[in-house]
């Protein structure tokens, strides 16, 4: 339940959620979200949820229409994703871990689900991944491959960064589900996982988790060109309440910009029982990002 005239943080205290990824569409805000099980004392994740709002404080449950029981090749994990809308299709790409099988040895890998609808149902959208573990070699592990957020430029160009340990990136063909061209790699300053990119006014941020001073911090670039070079910019976030990892998701929305991460504040929360909040962003004069100050309260309806 939200305070009188506010939101609270966490937003969700139904289930554990985590690496939240708003999207605002025909004047509504879809958040996409993974979800910790109960208990769970590892990233043990099943399923994706979706829910919705036209005010930021109360949230409608649109339940979960994307599970690892979509993708036939999944393994175990429902980690990051990030839905977007093209072409009135919403394509929903997130990261799983790959069954041993023709296409892959296993490690993580990215999936494409797509729906006509914001909130689903999604089915997957290839049948097979689009990145698998033996794209990248640049990482020696098995789960550098996650964690993609999708941005497509004002030309219609489509990008798809993600990774852990290296920021990986293709551009996407029109189809939402080809790669057009090579993998490229690049290490901006403290990265670690959870890419978010967007644009505004004309500049390129590359919003990601970074080591900052440990544990996970939100840190950021920017660029001119969404391939790069990228600039550091600095800490745009502090480490959360009760877990070592958070997670970005920024939307600009009826005039003011919103900062959605997870922490563990619930009371029987934790590091793999995350809860996604929301706080205002703000920009200073030369398109560098404030500090976000965390609260409890949350922000306030929208007008
Ligand atoms: O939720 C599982 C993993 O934890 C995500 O893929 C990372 O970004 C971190 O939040």
């Amino acid at each position: 339940m939200p305070f009188a005239g506010h939101a609270q943080n966490p937003i969700i205290q139904t289930i554990y959620t985590a690496d939240p990824a708003p999207m605002v569409y025909n004047d509504t805000v879809y958040l996409y979200t993974g979800h910790d099980e109960d208990g769970s004392n590892w990233f043990t994740m099943k399923n994706w949820h979706v829910y919705s709002t036209t005010d930021m404080v109360n949230w409608t449950d649109h339940g979960s229409p994307l599970s690892l029981k979509t993708f036939k090749w999944a393994k175990k994990d429902a980690w990051a994703g990030q839905c977007i809308e093209r072409n009135g299709k919403f394509y929903w790409y997130v990261a799983t871990f790959h069954k041993k099988d023709k296409n892959s040895n296993g490690g993580a890998a990215i999936g494409v689900a797509v729906s006509d609808r914001p909130t689903g149902p999604f089915k997957d959208a290839i049948g097979k991944a689009l990145i698998t573990n033996e794209m990248t070699t640049d990482m020696k592990y098995g789960w550098d491959d996650i964690d993609p957020t999708v941005f497509i430029d004002d030309d219609g160009q489509a990008y798809l960064f993600w990774g852990n340990g290296s920021c990986k990136w293709i551009k996407l063909k029109d189809n939402m589900i080809e790669a057009d061209g090579p993998i490229h790699t690049f290490k901006p300053k403290h990265y670690i996982e959870g890419p978010w990119v967007y644009k505004r006014k004309g500049l390129y941020y590359l919003v990601y988790a970074g080591a900052g001073t440990k544990p996970e911090m939100i840190e950021y670039c920017t660029a001119k060109s969404p391939e790069g070079p990228w600039t550091y910019r600095g800490i745009i976030e502090g480490n959360v309440e009760n877990s070592f990892t958070t997670h970005p998701g920024i939307i600009d929305y009826h005039g003011k910009t919103y900062f959605f991460y997870h922490n563990g504040a619930l009371p029987t929360g934790g590091s793999y029982r995350r809860s996604i909040c929301v706080d205002y962003m703000y920009y200073n004069q030369d398109g560098t990002i404030k500090k976000v100050i965390q609260t409890k309260k949350g922000v306030e309806p929208v007008k």
